[in-house]
């Protein structure tokens, strides 16, 4: 590990590498090695891990009824520039002896935000410059960047949807100095969250008009990126609820049909959360699938909720069942395109070590090893394939190819049905393939 910053905020805390699932030291990967190929590439191919700045650096702990519980030696300085630098050379520190090679920010994660949007812009281009020079050193890259245009009080009607055209040109500006930023700093992909981007009662809301209005941001958003070379893809990360009671960009479906509706399906993808997933009443593997079928999955934000409350609990990923049956689509689908496994998620309030932290994103990293290595073995040396492709076997010639291929009208089907005497009932086996995936877990 090369320290690159002045101090060191991880006292004591070395590189972590793979030990294999025999060793008995906590700070190192028990599954994730990045070399490892599976299914014709490394680990650290597959999954381009990246650090969330958000929760890992700028999150201290709070919730809705208490104070930070961590404090964090880089918040020390009353100066904002000072402050950012620091923290940048403890994110560096972190991502450097996790071994990890990517972050995701937003724009005000990495420097405060300024009292006008021309300082906002300063600070920004400050921060990018010396954090521009920390990657030079370090090989440390950006899987994507984005815009907070939902903490500030000015968006609590919403920001690209806002009622209010001044607002939203003011969530413009914001946009557009987060997509220098990512520009600045070599992102390879840009995020849209629409944390504000939703309705709390339709008496008050013009659905329709908003949308429009969404629609026509994204569009020149796109344009602008693109007429600064940037070359990457723009994720729709799809959320139900929270913090509005109804976000447009409910889940994966909704998020593509939107894309479809204003033209933009071409330059965005979807980035899918698993806790997102869940408040939608659907599960990870759901989201993956709809939109690897419809060739849109970017990326993933990784973390889980819980089972017995409904919010955003954004816990670390540690349901091995859960994840290897995500990659079994991840697989399948022949993994993401652009994008990488985001840690977006948060110790608990009461972890308030130093080293929390890093068992955390060990925890996270080796359940998708686990994950990816089971799915691999189900897919390549199991009946799982061949059990699933048997299920749609009457599609695959005879009348069933023709449908498929356009050649029954309705009429057809009517005149093969009154031929047809035996309907068998065939048996689905879930329970089946559910026991082929606990015998590789
Ligand atoms: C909120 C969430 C965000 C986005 C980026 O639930 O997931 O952190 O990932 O704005
Ligand atoms: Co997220």
């Amino acid at each position: 590990m090369a320290l690159i910053g002045n101090r060191e905020y991880y006292k004591g805390i070395g590189d972590i590498n793979f030990e294999g699932k025999d060793s008995s030291n906590p700070l190192a990967f028990k599954f994730y090695d990045p070399n490892l190929v599976v299914a014709g590439k490394t680990l650290r191919e597959h999954f381009k891990f990246a650090v969330a700045y958000w929760h890992s650096f700028c999150g201290q702990g709070t919730d809705p009824f208490g104070l930070p519980t961590q404090s964090f030696l880089w918040d020390s300085s009353k100066d904002p520039l000072q402050a950012a630098k620091d923290k940048a050379d403890a994110a560096f520190e972190f991502i450097t002896k996790m071994g990890f090679e990517y972050f995701c920010f937003h724009d005000f994660d990495l420097i405060q935000e300024g009292s006008t949007m021309l300082e906002s812009e300063k600070r920004l281009l400050y921060i990018s410059d010396y954090i521009s020079e920390k990657q030079k050193k370090s090989g440390v890259k950006v899987l994507w960047g984005t815009a907070n245009c939902f903490a500030n009080p000015i968006y609590m009607n919403g920001a690209a949807t806002n009622p209010e055209f001044n607002i939203l040109a003011r969530a413009g500006a914001q946009v557009k100095l987060a997509l220098d930023t990512t520009i600045a700093l070599n992102g390879e992909n840009y995020v849209f969250w629409g944390g504000r981007e939703g309705y709390m009662s339709l008496l008050n809301t013009d659905m329709k008009r908003e949308l429009d209005h969404l629609g026509q941001f994204l569009t020149i958003s796109r344009d602008y990126a693109r007429s600064q070379g940037f070359k990457g893809t723009f994720f729709i990360e799809p959320k139900p609820m929270e913090p509005t009671k109804h976000q447009y960009d409910f889940d994966t479906a909704t998020a593509i049909g939107f894309l479809k509706e204003y033209g933009l399906e071409k330059d965005f993808k979807i980035n899918i959360e698993v806790n997102h997933a869940t408040l939608a009443q659907h599960t990870f593997q759901h989201e993956l699938t709809v939109a690897a079928s419809s060739g849109m999955l970017g990326s993933i934000d990784a973390n889980r909720g819980d089972y017995q409350n409904g919010w955003d609990t954004d816990q670390f990923p540690n349901n091995l069942y859960e994840t290897t049956e995500a990659m079994l689509v991840f697989l399948q689908s022949g993994g993401l395109q652009g994008g990488g496994v985001n840690f977006d998620a948060k110790i608990r309030r009461n972890s308030t070590d130093i080293d929390d932290i890093f068992h955390a994103h060990i925890g996270g990293a080796d359940n998708f090893a686990r994950a990816i290595i089971n799915a691999d073995k189900i897919l390549s040396s199991s009946k799982y394939l061949e059990l699933f492709e048997n299920r749609y076997k009457t599609f695959d010639s005879g009348k069933g190819k023709e449908f498929e291929n356009g050649k029954l009208n309705l009429k057809d089907l009517y005149d093969i049905a009154l031929k047809s005497k035996d309907y068998k009932l065939t048996s689905g086996k879930q329970e089946m393939f559910e026991n082929i995936l606990n015998q590789f877990i």
